[in-house]
């Protein structure tokens, strides 16, 4: 098969690709489509890699509302919420409705996905039932797993136990969430605990660290440092990291050394962050996003994430990686010409990195073959009008085919 013609990454030397396979055979300027291939003129359209989610909860996702709405818009309201729909999990739920926002990712070109699932639950519902459906979603997305102790790990019964055993059932990364355990030693605790069961496993970590408008909520310090000593570097990610957003900016000068050295990842979630933070506040209201343009010119690696699809902490979205992006760079005053050029990259490369998966990610020869393809000449463009995704092609295989919306003005 071969698409002609692409726009790969804002580059305006259109080339062709060639997919043979399932794999990206040759890349290459004024290829002719051999005797039987099948031939796409793209007529320079942008083509990207695919999106990757870096931060979702699957298992939460599409039930906002049930059994109550999430009325003040904070975290713990949410929290709350969640606790009560808990209780209603079961095998099938969960199936329906992760197929369903698999699908609406896959709809929106996304093809990796980071879940964060909860394991505090005695019977581990979700997570055994998400782990079981990522072989049959693998046509869809690639889905990574995350232990994600919602209630603590030492706040919670059992709650270390728990964690081992999501670990011993294949969970693919360590989660904690250190400023929502009861005390600061917990917070600690928590940490060198999780480090050291996904460094005694072979494991990833992505901590929920600092989601808070608490500026003395200290988990990343901790966390980074464990990194760097344990030799862990990329393999951590600490997720949110919103109360770095009101770290006085002297502290801040001193931890940035601590994080270079520790070459740890972030992940935001500009929709979310913004939406739970500041709820505290009267005026000024803060945002609440981590600081995403510092970090970035540091040096250090930075995703954007969902966080949620129609939940108890977020009452929108629909898997689009678009609107991440938009509001990450708005929010970060990221505005700059090269910037909105470069925004994708927030929602594929850097997220890639995070994932670990970049041995198999990205449009270079002898890859799998996925990609995606806008209708815009460039990320600018695509960003600024939501451009309708035209393909989506898998392991060399169209899995979506959309079409340009069309709307004309009359008069
Ligand atoms: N749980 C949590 O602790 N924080 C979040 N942002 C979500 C769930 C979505
Ligand atoms: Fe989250």
């Amino acid at each position: 098969m071969l698409f002609q013609n692409a726009c790969i990454e804002n580059d305006r030397c259109l080339k062709d690709i060639r997919i043979q396979d399932g794999k990206f055979k040759t890349i290459a300027a004024g290829l002719k489509p051999e005797a039987g291939e099948e031939a796409i003129d793209l007529g320079g359209k942008l083509v990207l890699p695919p999106f990757v989610e870096s931060h979702v909860h699957l298992d939460a996702c599409l039930t906002a509302g049930d059994p109550c709405w999430n009325m003040s818009g904070t975290l713990f309201e949410g929290i709350e919420c969640w606790g009560k729909r808990k209780d209603k999990l079961n095998a099938q739920d969960i199936r329906d409705r992760v197929r369903r926002c698999v699908k609406l990712y896959a709809a929106h070109g996304c093809q990796f996905i980071r879940t964060h699932v909860d394991v505090t639950d005695p019977n581990l519902t979700a997570m055994k039932t998400i782990l079981d459906m990522k072989d049959e979603l693998a046509d869809l997305a690639e889905i990574q797993v995350v232990a994600f102790p919602q209630d603590g790990i030492l706040s919670f019964p059992n709650g270390r136990d728990l964690m081992k055993e999501a670990v011993k059932m294949g969970a693919d990364v360590v989660g904690a969430i250190p400023h929502y355990e009861f005390t600061r030693e917990y917070s600690v605790e928590s940490l060198n605990f999780a480090m050291k069961l996904a460094a005694d496993n072979d494991r990833l970590v992505d901590v929920h660290c600092d989601e808070i408008d608490d500026e003395a909520s200290r988990g990343l310090e901790t966390l980074a440092c464990r990194a760097l000593e344990m030799g862990m570097y990329d393999k951590v990610t600490a997720s949110h990291t919103t109360a770095m957003h009101s770290y006085n900016n002297a502290y801040v000068l001193k931890l940035m050394r601590l994080l270079k050295l520790s070459r740890i990842n972030f992940v935001s979630n500009p929709l979310v962050n913004i939406h739970l933070g500041g709820r505290a506040d009267t005026y000024p209201m803060r945002r609440g996003v981590t600081r995403i343009r510092e970090l970035t010119e540091n040096g250090l690696n930075v995703s954007f994430g969902n966080d949620d699809i129609f939940d108890p902490w977020y009452p929108m979205g629909n898997g689009n990686m678009r609107d991440v992006v938009y509001q990450g760079l708005n929010i970060s005053h990221m505005m700059g010409y090269e910037d909105i050029c470069g925004g994708y990259k927030f929602v594929t490369e850097n997220a890639a990195k995070t994932l670990h998966i970049t041995d198999h990610y990205g449009v270079q020869e002898g890859k799998p073959a996925n990609m995606i393809v806008l209708d815009a000449p460039d990320y600018y463009d695509a960003l600024n009008n939501d451009s309708a995704l035209l393909y989506s092609v898998r392991a060399g295989k169209v899995i979506v085919r959309g079409h340009a919306a069309k709307t004309e003005v009359l008069v």
